[in-house]
């Protein structure tokens, strides 16, 4: 009867301020090229409309080219019909943001920026709750309970959080009633705000995010394939992966017994998707100088080949020997160094700051040493 795409929270022009440049505009092309990529899919599976629920944009502001070139890619693929409705990022009060969005809006796109009844095809309604406001506070999907649809099957469209548990993205209160889908008589409800993808219903979906913007959810980021086949038969969905930008923690807790080298690269991503990866790595336990050495070399070595790198090794103890010393001196003023540094490294009394610079300046002696 009808077969749509059903995502959310494109976020179009997040800054990703906390990134390097060159990674801030990967990442913002990354999500500007989500929308060829729900196109294709919505044409491989035969989907007439793609359902966008809230956060399209990430601002109520975006730069013009950001709304301007959405637009003009929605324009592109015109096999399919692309519903619109606000967010929380992007709420209906955002004038600007919806004037510009109406003014050059191509045909296939609609934009639902009121509660009201919209006709997907001749048997299907949509029923959408566009929040007015960052937090609305209040069940936005009430009124789809007592909307007349006549004999129309009836797909609901929300942004925001359930009240089972909380599932808000951005530590909004929830508000969504779980069994909204039951109580308004809907085959379906497509809900936006929580960035990874989660089923909270036999009918009742979170797409996710199509590319992810954090670490925070582990799955591969996808949209869904949602066919209904008539009003009493139950919706076949289905996950599409989207996600082309891999964020990736991983920990390594480490012992001297340790072949270290080995356990960090069976962390390791592979080579072909280092370079849209972004790598976020902490390393644990304890490890002697030359192999804490070794360790920071093999990842300085893996470092250039992510799209981004961090490893952070703060929690990372030094446990030393008088032998480990003996590679850096025997005797004289840089054995003396390295023993004061040592020590500091070890005294549990010194601040914690205090130790790792000690540790640090200890492990680019023994750098030097192994390097000479
Ligand atoms: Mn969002």
């Amino acid at each position: 009867m009808i077969t749509f795409i059903h995502s959310s929270d494109l976020h179009l022009g997040k800054a990703f301020g906390r990134y390097p440049e060159d990674v801030q505009a990967r990442l913002r092309q990354a999500r500007a090229d989500v929308l060829p990529r729900l196109a294709a899919l919505a044409h491989e599976h035969g989907a007439s409309h793609i359902l966008l629920a809230g956060d399209t944009f990430d601002q109520t502001t975006p730069a013009p080219s950001v709304i301007r070139q959405a637009l003009n890619m929605m324009r592109a693929a015109d096999h399919v019909t692309w519903v619109l409705m606000p967010g929380n990022h992007d709420h209906a009060n955002a004038t600007e943001l919806w004037r510009q969005v109406a003014q050059d809006a191509p045909d296939n796109v609609s934009v639902l920026l009121d509660p009201m009844p919209f006709a997907l095809s001749d048997a299907s309604m949509l029923l959408p709750a566009p929040p007015a406001e960052r937090h609305p506070g209040r069940d936005l999907t009430d009124w789809f309970d007592t909307a007349d649809t006549s004999d129309a099957l009836r797909i609901g469209l929300a942004h925001g959080s359930v009240t089972t548990f909380d599932t808000s993205e951005d530590g909004a209160s929830s508000v969504i009633a779980p069994d909204r889908a039951k109580r308004a008589g809907l085959s379906y409800l497509a809900l936006g705000d929580w960035h990874g993808q989660l089923q909270i219903g036999p009918e009742t979906w979170y797409s996710g995010a199509p590319e992810a913007d954090g670490f925070k959810h582990a799955k591969t980021p996808a949209a869904l394939l949602v066919k209904i086949a008539g009003k009493t038969a139950p919706p076949i969905v289905t996950s599409l992966p989207t996600g082309t930008i891999h964020w990736q923690r991983a920990q390594l807790d480490m012992t001297s017994q340790d072949d270290c080298v080995a356990l960090h690269s069976g962390v390791l991503p592979t080579l072909n998707s280092r370079a849209l990866t972004l790598f976020d790595l902490s390393v644990t336990g304890s490890l002697g100088p030359l192999v804490r050495v070794t360790l920071e070399q093999a990842i300085a070595k893996t470092a250039p080949d992510f799209l981004w790198h961090k490893a952070d090794l703060f929690q990372l103890a030094m446990v030393h020997s008088t032998d480990d010393l003996d590679t850096i001196d025997h005797q004289g003023a840089l054995r003396a160094t390295a023993e004061t540094l040592a020590a500091e490294a070890a005294d549990e009394r010194l601040s914690p700051e205090v130790r790792a610079t000690a540790q640090a300046a200890l492990s680019h002696l023994f750098s030097f040493a192994l390097e000479t």
